[in-house]
């Protein structure tokens, strides 16, 4: 065992860790060993500030109490029941509260326990949905290009990440893919949205309707911000063009909130944001805050109106996970949500953003710097892949800043800070202070 491991006494073989570079990790580990707030704590001790809330999902800040308490006192009453054909309290509040916390009008939801599962619901739903109007022909999913839509078939399918895609067969028959909205010739340093690009969303009219024919085309499904690939920010009246498309001609437009959700942007949703209304929504992540695993989809009453037909003794739906809306994540949902309401987590967010956007941008003209993104509580910064080697800077920049305090995530040839809702200037300043010396270091 090497230093960390003799000092933990732990053994770090028998873990293979997802979404990582197991060999390079287990011979220089990161180890977080505790959280609380703004900060983690490393396993020797340093105080690491997350610059990314986890994995995008500690939007309240870590180790928050009301959730944490809302979890043992649910483990304490009620540790598991089933949601097919029964049911308990929790997880009928939890929906309600999630539901009144959507854009009017989408007041269902479907519980899974993860994003790539919110995912697979959300299609298997659109899918579902079209049949039981009588419109079973409309198979054809349209995703886009470098979106993410975790990792499950249907979510590889839709998605568009080469690397989450290229090494497992097939994937779904019938998807087409928008291309992506990102152009750094015509939006470089961009603050908030672009301006340029609206005309990206034509392409589903121009090319992709009239190749499958929209009577064919069950849903479009998109981040509204596009997260993993690096932020890519949509341009104005993107968003807006592809509703107008999909209204004209019958298909569901499906928003994956997975990391726009419960207040990213400011607003509940990316949907309050944008003011544009998606037919279903996805969602993980922050809904607890990350304590516990939890996704869900969200449906417009029309979609699940379709549902509700035929006998009253006939199950609607043949899907559902055994977690779903598990008794103990659906309190920490419900606490997490009252706790964004009653600290204005998300109103703190949007009156926190200018100046976490004048912060970022402050980083441009340093080495290597070709773009900065940003929206909301979403930062990136993109810089010149090394030749030959894609992603090897952003990683070097990532394990410097790590070394120094700071927790950024590095995705391709970006470095993303997508910091808790809680964060302060005072912390936005020391992110941009160690990941400025972190690129010139690196350089
Ligand atoms: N949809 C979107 C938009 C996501 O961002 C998922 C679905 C899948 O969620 P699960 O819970 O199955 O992982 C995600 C997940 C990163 C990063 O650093 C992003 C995610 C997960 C891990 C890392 O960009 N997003």
């Amino acid at each position: 065992m090497g230093t960390i491991e003799t000092e933990l006494g732990i053994d770090l073989s028998a873990f293979w860790m997802p979404f990582s570079a197991n060999r390079q990790f287990k011979h220089a580990p990161r180890l977080l060993v505790g959280a609380k707030d703004m900060h983690y704590t490393a396993h020797d001790g340093r105080k690491v500030l997350d610059g990314t809330a986890g994995l995008w999902c500690v939007n309240a800040g870590h180790g928050r109490e009301r959730i944490i308490n809302a979890v043992k006192a649910q483990l304490d009453v009620l540790d598991f029941a089933p949601t097919f054909q029964m049911g308990h309290p929790k997880a009928f509040e939890a929906a309600q509260k999630i539901a009144a916390l959507a854009p009017a009008g989408l007041d269902h939801v479907f519980f899974a326990n993860s994003g790539s599962e919110a995912v697979d619901s959300a299609l298997k739903i659109a899918l579902a949905c079209h049949r039981a109007r009588g419109e079973g022909q409309r198979t054809i999913l349209i995703g886009r290009e470098r979106g993410y839509h975790g990792t499950g078939f249907g979510g590889i399918s839709v998605g568009g990440m080469t690397n989450n895609r290229k090494t497992f067969g097939n994937l779904l028959p019938r998807v087409d893919h928008l291309r992506h909205t990102w152009d750094i010739e015509h939006q470089a340093y961009s603050r908030g949205q672009p301006e340029w690009g609206a005309h990206f969303a034509d392409e589903l009219e121009n090319r992709i309707i009239p190749l499958h024919d929209a009577s064919n085309i069950a849903a479009v499904i998109v981040e509204p911000v596009a997260g993993s690939t690096g932020g890519l920010v949509p341009p104005k009246g993107y968003l807006e063009r592809l509703r107008a498309i999909c209204d004209k001609y019958g298909i569901l437009l499906i928003f994956d909130e997975v990391i726009t959700g419960f207040g990213r942007l400011g607003k509940p949703f990316g949907a309050d944001y944008f003011g544009v209304k998606p037919d279903l929504m996805t969602f993980a992540k922050g809904v607890t805050n990350g304590t516990i695993p939890m996704g869900g989809v969200i449906v417009k009453n029309e979609v699940y109106d379709a549902f509700m037909q035929g006998p009253e003794a006939a199950i609607e739906l043949f899907h559902g996970y055994t977690y779903s809306g598990h008794p103990v994540a659906a309190a920490a949902a419900s606490a997490t949500i009252d706790l964004y309401r009653e600290e204005g987590l998300f109103e703190r967010a949007a009156a926190i953003a200018p100046y976490f956007e004048e912060a970022l941008h402050s980083l441009r003209g340093l080495p290597n710097v070709i773009d900065i993104r940003n929206l909301g509580l979403i930062g990136v910064i993109e810089v010149a892949a090394r030749p030959g080697k894609v992603g090897a800077r952003a990683f070097d920049a990532f394990v410097d800043c790590y070394a120094n305090g700071l927790l950024v995530r590095p995705a391709g040839d970006t470095l993303a800070l997508s910091p808790p809702l809680i964060v302060e200037k005072h912390h936005i300043d020391q992110m941009v202070g160690t990941l400025g010396a972190a690129l010139k270091r690196i350089a």
